[in-house]
């Protein structure tokens, strides 16, 4: 049992951040686009948690809880949301777009875009006869960009160390992913690229991590890569203030609460004897341990103005020039 404790303390900690991160985005101190994710713990800890340091994860406009899973600190992914210089990308990258290269840790909000990224990662790890592994996070919306196949496509001629995850949470924003993918399952994809059709419920965490360590394995030993549709359910809205209700039954929300992965995990350690004052004291730990978190993210510093140029070759007396709209147009 200690194992799923271990995989149950990560799903906790990662649930209350998330509420945590929920909280600031309403009070304005997460400013940029904040997309919950409680529910989806599973795929976080089971998947993102079974990678090496030295291993890749791509994620999307969706990545905290990947993030701090892939072994980034919660300093450094909460204070990058909070835009304070402490952040992984100094403040300047939001809560969508960050960059924490010391741990191998990616994401974009452009949906689909990190298919063809992850796809071109893992051609240089086998180029380098490294026995690195790329992981790539998706949404079952992004499963329909052209990317994910062309993608797919070139990783299987390749034979490339990739794992694709198709994060399946049964909606793209408002729409309910049956309204927009034409098979059962987004996994029967993988048959066109001649791969292997994996499903897992990734509500249940334990069988998560031994799909993915399965799956990095496969890719470790050349034989890579694989697709997995990762089923879970994304419990709160796309965004914070989604007028969900317009969309959805709030009953199929309820029903999908019964089975999430923290509840599942926590259900299955009482049943096997553990004592549910330690599981108490486990989340009265994790609650103190991000209130200092948070005590101490709001004392950091913003960037400043010349900062907003760093690392786009462009000295701030030139930024006039580069603020106004033409300079959207290439
Ligand atoms: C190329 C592109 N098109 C549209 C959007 C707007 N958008 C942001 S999130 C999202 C839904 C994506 O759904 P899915 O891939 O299932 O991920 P989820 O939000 O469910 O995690 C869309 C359409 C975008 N960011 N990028």
């Amino acid at each position: 049992m200690d194992d799923l404790k271990k995989l149950y303390g990560e799903m906790l900690l990662l649930r209350h951040f998330d509420q945590q991160c929920m909280d600031l985005k309403k009070k304005d101190i997460i400013y940029s686009g904040y997309h919950p994710y409680e529910g989806q713990e599973g795929v976080a800890v089971g998947f993102c948690g079974a990678l090496r340091g030295d291993d890749v994860l791509l994620s999307t406009h969706r990545p905290h809880c990947h993030a701090v899973a892939k072994g980034c600190t919660l300093e450094a992914v909460l204070t990058e949301m909070m835009g304070r210089v402490t952040g992984c990308s100094g403040g300047l990258g939001g809560a969508m777009q960050f960059l924490a290269p010391e741990d191998n840790f990616y994401c974009g909000s452009v949906v689909g875009s990190n298919v063809g990224l992850a796809t071109g990662f893992a051609m240089a790890m086998k180029q380098n006869k490294t026995d690195s592994v790329c992981m790539c996070l998706f949404g079952d919306g992004a499963s329909n960009h052209g990317t994910f196949h062309e993608g797919l496509n070139l990783a299987a001629i390749w034979n490339l160390p990739v794992v694709f995850v198709c994060e399946n949470n049964q909606f793209a924003e408002a729409m309910p992913v049956e309204e927009f993918v034409s098979c059962e399952r987004i996994s029967a994809r993988a048959k066109g690229y001649g791969l292997e059709e994996i499903t897992v419920d990734a509500n249940d965490v334990e069988e998560a991590r031994r799909v993915a360590e399965e799956a990095i394995e496969k890719c470790r030993r050349g034989e890579g890569p694989v697709l997995i549709e990762a089923v879970t359910y994304r419990i709160k809205g796309h965004y914070v203030g989604d007028p969900e209700a317009t969309y959805r039954d709030p009953k199929d929300v309820e029903a999908a609460r019964e089975k999430e992965p923290l509840k599942r995990a926590k259900e299955k350690l009482l049943e096997a004897g553990v004592d549910e004052a330690e599981l108490d004291a486990m989340q009265e730990a994790v609650v103190a341990k991000l209130a200092r978190l948070e005590t101490w993210a709001l004392e950091q510093e913003f960037p400043t103005l010349e900062a907003a140029v760093d690392h786009v070759g462009i000295a701030l007396e030139n930024a006039p020039e580069v603020r106004g709209p033409q300079s959207l147009v290439l």
